[in-house]
């Protein structure tokens, strides 16, 4: 037992705990919230002396040093079988497929794992660090498991470490078996490859020799930027030993701890080599480029969870990529193999572009609060609750995520391949010209009409300010609601409020909406995932059967004008200018 105290602001947000490195490593901090997690689970009835706890991240500076901490503490907790990522890495959807795919030699599966990880929050010694819980199913803890855990941080006394433990040595393949002083029981860690139990699943997913061929045309190329996140191994698995494509279709594949000073973040604004190489500027309009723009690329974020794709000088939204994949779901062996996609879901703030596919195809339909962890209960809702069965499943966010329930998390290469999957399914002839991405984006646009959508990002604003103009607008919702602005009517003005419907949990307080009569949204939240500081989120979308070539900004100018008065942020916060538009 090491004698402790609280430390305020340890209460997780959408995803994980995340801080400035420098005060993650400060003493205790770490340890306070490691045991909070551990007390929070033991209680809740695991037996973490049975099965096996996972940990692994996504590589950035202080992760390999975070891991030997939690080993020690989870020995002292009574752990006694580790898995550990190779160099300490694994991706969030590989710790999701390897908790739930796993089994070791007697058997065993894993209970739970420690992510570590700040996603694409930049990282190193100045920058972010962060620590996420997944439970066995593979998903994010959920909603009751951190509270616990952050009512735990609040109360906490000490906490458990066994100092004397090894340091494991994470680069090499292979277990290290301790045995206790008395001899009596025994405590294994394992470093296990990062990338094998996710890749086995993939191959499994989808048709890889169709994909094979089209990525062998004459008339097809191809890109893939990890951004130094922990994608890169993952990329090199599939795309050069599954796929056998050479190393150039990677970009930025050897992972770093600080992401190579970049954000790893894959939007217009971060991943900008890559969106130069593909022919655009960070607004997504075409620029010149010398010699010949690749028919394909896509980029990862820091924990490999994220996604952007690309066309020759078209960015597709990730909006749009939901709705297209959706459409397009049955041309994957994993949807059509088992009777056809049946559900999907995409958080409020995501376009509504899916709604209509849904709709048209007639699958159960799902709005849920922005975050992961509320569609892996629509997943399990079979499962694990004995209700309804709504798998196959896809869901997304327009904050780059998208993924299916063949694991919990969102999955940056499987959006990747289901893309490739899709347009390999698109071009059965290889003598005919290639259909592209932008074809079939198109071709969606004309069939269902285009959700003209924008996010604006004000990044590092005053908290306090921040939350008084949040508290204005819900304040006013009733007033708001039935009021003319420019040459729309707010038809109803409201914060989102979620009723699981699987589990009957709710989750208040989840975004100021706007919606206006002729179905336009304007949407604002304040961010769960900034390090420090508050990030507030202007998300703009208006529907358009018929003028589906304009650009966006001119296709939500007047929206845009009626978001900034009706937040009124220029007041509250200063500015009006984002640091962020995707
Ligand atoms: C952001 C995104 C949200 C996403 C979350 C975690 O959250 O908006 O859609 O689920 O990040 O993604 P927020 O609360 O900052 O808006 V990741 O790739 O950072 O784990
Ligand atoms: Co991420």
């Amino acid at each position: 037992m090491t004698k402790t105290s609280p430390i305020d602001g340890q209460k997780p947000g959408t995803s994980g705990l995340r801080k400035k490195t420098k005060e993650f490593m400060s003493e205790n901090y770490l340890s306070n919230f490691v045991q909070s997690v551990f007390d929070a689970v033991i209680d809740g009835g695991t037996d973490v002396s049975k099965g096996v706890l996972m940990i692994g991240g996504d590589g950035r500076y202080f992760n390999d040093k975070a891991i030997q901490i939690i080993i020690k503490m989870g020995v002292a907790n009574g752990v006694k079988k580790f898995w550990i990522g190779q160099d300490g890495l694994l991706s969030t959807p590989a710790v999701s497929a390897t908790v739930r795919e796993r089994s070791g030699s007697d058997g065993e599966k894993s209970f739970g794992a420690f992510i570590l990880t700040a996603s694409h929050n930049p990282g190193g010694p100045d920058e972010d660090f962060g620590i996420k819980y997944n439970t066995q199913n593979g998903g994010p803890a959920p909603e009751y498991l951190m509270q616990a855990t952050f009512a735990n941080t609040k109360s906490i006394k000490s906490y458990k470490i066994c100092p004397d433990f090894p340091e494991i040595d994470i680069a090499k393949i292979g277990s290290t078996t301790v045995a206790s002083e008395d001899g009596i029981s025994s405590v294994t860690a394992e470093v296990i490859p990062s990338a094998e139990n996710h890749v086995a699943l993939l191959k499994t997913i989808f048709d890889f020799n169709a994909i094979k061929a089209l990525l062998n045309r004459d008339d097809f190329t191809m890109i893939y930027d990890s951004m130094h996140g922990v994608n890169g191994p993952y990329s090199k698995a599939v795309f050069v030993d599954e796929l056998g494509q050479p190393e150039s279709v990677l970009m930025n594949h050897i992972p770093k701890d600080d992401f190579g000073g970049g954000h790893a973040d894959p939007n217009l604004t971060y991943a900008k080599e890559l969106v130069a190489i593909m022919g655009l500027d960070r607004k997504g309009a075409k620029i010149d480029v010398a010699g010949p723009i690749p028919s394909f690329g896509a980029a990862a974020d820091g924990d490999g969870d994220r996604n952007m794709i690309l066309g020759t000088q078209f960015f597709v939204t990730p909006s749009d990529s939901l709705a297209v994949l959706v459409a397009n779901a049955n041309s994957i062996p994993f949807f059509s193999s088992r009777g056809g996609l049946k559900a999907v879901a995409r958080s409020m703030p995501t376009s509504g572009a899916v709604d209509l596919v849904a709709k048209d195809l007639n699958l159960d339909f799902f709005e849920t609060p922005t975050g992961w962890k509320f569609f892996g209960n629509l997943m399990d809702s079979a499962c694990v609750f004995k209700g309804k069965d709504y798998t196959p499943f896809i869901c997304g966010e327009e904050s780059f995520g998208t993924g299916s329930d063949h694991v919990r998390e969102k999955d940056g290469i499987w959006a990747v391949l289901a893309w490739l999957n899709v347009l390999a399914a698109n071009n059965p002839d290889a003598s005919k010209p290639l259909v592209t991405v932008e074809d079939i984006v198109k071709k969606h646009w004309s069939k269902y009409g285009r959700n003209y959508y924008c996010r604006w990002d004000f990044e590092g604003v005053d908290k306090a300010k921040a939350t008084a103009m949040m508290d204005k607008m819900r304040a006013d919702t009733a007033s708001n609601t039935g009021r003319t602005v420019g040459s729309y009517t707010i038809a109803t003005a409201d914060d989102f409020r979620y009723t699981d419907p699987v589990d009957g949990s709710v989750a208040q307080k989840q975004g100021i909406r706007f919606l206006m009569s002729d179905g336009s949204r304007i949407i604002f939240r304040l961010s769960g995932t900034a390090g420090s500081g508050a990030t507030v989120r202007m998300y703009i979308e208006q529907y358009e059967s018929e003028k589906l070539d304009q650009t966006v900004s001119s296709a939500l100018e007047e929206l845009t004008k009626i978001a900034l008065d009706l937040c009124d942020i220029k007041t509250f916060c200063g500015t009006e200018t984002p640091t962020v538009i995707t």
